[in-house]
């Protein structure tokens, strides 16, 4: 036998080059074609052994075999090269036939569906819904006010006993400086009060938002949510406030028909005034009074105040706080938590935000 390893030109390339061909042929998946790869054209394989000792050969022997050897090796090559291909497809046809997407699984839960609205937003973004498809507007103003808006306008005047009453946050004023303090804006009325001075009746707003009092206990927070309405023209009178009322609260509660009482009461911005109760058939428990709010005819003093003739202008105003209503509807029993940033609260008693409330679709569904 010739001694291949002294001689490398005894070797049968031929026998070889058929051997190789047979393992490429006989490999049945891509891991077992890459391992005859290896072991031909691989750092030690069969073919790059016989091409390293090239170098040695006697250079008349040199050039033949190096050309032998080289059409081995690209016979091996192409082998593989084309069984690389057909086991590739054949790999795709069985992923094809054995992998599928179940189309019909619902979405993952993304961030969108995972964040809350506050029971606060849910109840005011009701609101606005119930109210616009009366024709209401939504007027906005300063959380921090004049004097003069937040009280004098308002018939409220300075020694008026209701700035006791209303607890009120006064802002530093400069040493020496005998300008009226600025406030925390006591309630949302001077919004309205605003919106008289800068356009004409016929008036259709709600104000609704933040409001301070200096208070605090189970059911006071010293900042709480107002939403008021306001409504200006030559003829409105009573018989509309209540049937604005009425039809607010039988949308916002969800019930067909709702038993109302309005109360007399004193307001210094309203003639006459009143306390607006509803039964509590409305939440599931009949014979019982709930108080939701306050409202009235303005007081032609407040119309006097905003540039406005009480001989030719007359209107109703009412007020409600959003975080009561919120608790009513909701039946949450703690006003507290509302302002604790607790996310297991939020998780229990916020609402999903790609749930718009709505008339049509239902305000809380
Ligand atoms: C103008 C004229 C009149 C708004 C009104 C009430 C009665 C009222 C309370 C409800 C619950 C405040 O949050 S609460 O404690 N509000 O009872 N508010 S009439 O009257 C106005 C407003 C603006 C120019």
């Amino acid at each position: 036998m010739a001694d291949t390893a002294a001689d490398p030109s005894a070797i049968d390339l031929s026998a070889l080059e058929s051997e190789l061909l047979n393992d490429v042929a006989k490999a049945m998946d891509l891991g077992a074609l890459d391992a005859v790869r290896v072991s031909a054209l691989g750092k030690k394989g069969r073919i790059s052994e016989l091409m390293a000792k090239l170098g040695a050969m006697p250079a008349d022997q040199r050039k033949a075999f190096g050309q032998a050897v080289n059409n081995v090796k690209a016979a091996v090559s192409e082998a593989l090269d084309q069984k690389k291909a057909t086991l590739e497809v054949a790999a795709l046809a069985a992923r094809l036939a054995n992998e599928h997407s179940d189309i019909t699984l619902p979405v993952r839960v993304g961030p969108e569906a995972q964040g809350r609205i506050h029971p606060v937003s849910q109840v005011l973004d009701e609101c606005i819904e119930i109210f616009a498809d009366m024709g209401f507007k939504v007027a906005e103003g300063p959380d921090i006010e004049s004097d003069d808006y937040n009280f004098t306008k308002l018939n409220i005047p300075a020694e008026h006993p209701a700035r006791q009453e209303h607890d009120t946050f006064y802002l530093k004023t400069k040493p020496g400086s005998n300008a009226a303090p600025l406030v925390l804006r006591t309630h949302t009325s001077p919004v309205q009060i605003r919106t008289m001075l800068g356009q004409k009746p016929p008036i259709r707003i709600i104000a609704p938002g933040r409001v301070y009092r200096c208070d605090s206990d189970q059911t006071h927070t010293p900042m709480f949510h107002q939403i008021e309405g306001l409504v200006i023209d030559e003829t409105t009178h009573m018989g509309h406030l209540k049937w604005v009322l009425e039809e607010m609260c039988k949308a916002f509660f969800e019930v067909d028909t709702v038993t109302m009482r309005f109360r007399a009461s004193h307001f210094p911005f309203t003639e006459p005034s009143m306390e607006i109760d509803i039964d509590k058939g409305a939440l599931g428990k009949p014979g019982e009074w709930l108080e939701i709010g306050g409202c009235g005819m303005v007081h032609p003093n407040v119309l006097r105040n905003c540039g406005l003739d009480p001989e030719t202008y007359q209107g109703f105003a009412f007020g409600m706080g959003l975080d009561r209503m919120a608790m009513l509807k909701y039946g949450i029993p703690d006003l507290r938590p509302f302002f604790a940033g607790d996310l297991k609260w939020l998780r229990h008693y916020g609402f999903s935000i790609l749930d718009q409330p709505t008339l049509g679709g239902g305000l809380s569904s």
